[in-house]
């Protein structure tokens, strides 16, 4: 008989991120039940309460709610993929925070209700220290009466919880997607440190800079993802030419300054793509059609 007591959940995998889960949640009067390949990372928490199961299986049975936060979805299926954890989960919410692909939570999902459970997919968008803040964002996806159920849990992971919606592959997608982001502004930062660093500026200084303006580039996007939702490219806030001359000037800079151009040739040669195809007097967003034309092309790389 399942527990009642939604302050019962397991934690399946101790890693960085896992046993950190696991710690926040005994911090907030829960009753813990772990499991980790590595016994020995279970000690710490067992010493600060936690019940250590003898098996994912008995883990999966003790309690309503079961957090896995292992490093793949290869390792997921192998911890999960047994019939001892099968008969295990049926009435359970699996929730799943290792990082995957949306169509590994479909997956997922398909897989846990064939055994009477839910799969609430989930993505963390901050590093084992900032778990626990309120603004730590966990984005989830998936059938909604499994969030219900959920909700407090996550809420003490983070207080940033975004429900995404029943389609559950949505939270990986948005967590691939924001990665997209944030490594294409990794690019940039690296090229502004190279200018930085020829133009005997400090790179901790420039840091601060990129900083102070990242709320105002944050408001920039979340106009430009309106233009193309909208699919209304008229000039709104800057036309896509601006970038054409920008990119141009920061590789022309970088080739006159003698540093690596790679970056900003990219990128430049993403925009004069646009302008081939005739965008440039279009909102700057309208360099999406020259993704969406690639696709279609099956030039995509
Ligand atoms: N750490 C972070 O900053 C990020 C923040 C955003 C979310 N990620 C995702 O969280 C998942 C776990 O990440 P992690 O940082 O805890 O990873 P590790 O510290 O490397 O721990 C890995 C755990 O996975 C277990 N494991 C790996 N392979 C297997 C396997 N074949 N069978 C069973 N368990 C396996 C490993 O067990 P052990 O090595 O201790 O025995 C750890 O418990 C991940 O998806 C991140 O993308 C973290």
């Amino acid at each position: 008989m399942i527990g009642n007591n939604m302050n019962e959940v397991s934690v399946i995998g101790l890693g960085a991120m896992g046993s950190t889960l696991a710690q926040v949640l005994l911090g907030n009067g829960y009753r813990v039940t772990v499991w980790n390949r590595t016994t020995a990372k279970a000690e710490p928490l067992v010493r600060d309460g936690a019940v250590l199961a003898q098996s994912a299986a008995s883990a999966v049975g003790a309690s309503p709610i079961v957090v896995v936060c292992v490093l793949d979805y290869k390792a997921t299926n192998e911890i999960l993929g047994t019939k001892e954890v099968a008969s295990a989960l049926a009435g359970r919410v699996l929730v799943q925070l290792t990082t995957g692909s949306p169509q590994e939570a479909r997956d997922g999902e398909v897989w846990a209700r064939e055994r009477g459970a839910d799969h609430l997919d989930g993505a963390i968008l901050a590093a084992p220290s900032q778990m626990a803040r309120p603004d730590t964002m966990i984005l989830v996806s998936g059938a909604e009466s499994a969030f219900r159920r959920s909700e407090p849990v996550l809420k003490v992971f983070g207080g940033n919880v975004k429900y995404l919606g029943e389609q559950v592959g949505s939270a990986s997608a948005m967590d691939l997607a924001t990665l997209s982001y944030v490594y294409g502004g990794m690019l940039g930062f690296i090229h502004g440190a190279r200018i930085a660093e020829t133009e005997g500026f400090g790179v901790d200084q420039y840091g601060s800079l990129v900083a102070e303006i990242s709320p105002t580039f944050g408001e920039f996007f979340q106009h430009e993802g309106t233009v193309i939702q909208s699919g209304n490219y008229e000039v709104s806030e800057s036309p896509l030419k601006i970038s054409v001359e920008a990119t141009e000037r920061l590789a022309q800079a970088a080739r006159e300054g003698g540093i690596n151009s790679e970056i900003p040739t990219f990128a430049s040669g993403f925009f004069k793509r646009a302008v081939a195809a005739g965008y440039e007097n279009e909102e700057v967003a309208a360099l999406i059609k020259v993704l969406r034309s690639s696709e279609e092309s099956g030039k995509a790389a």
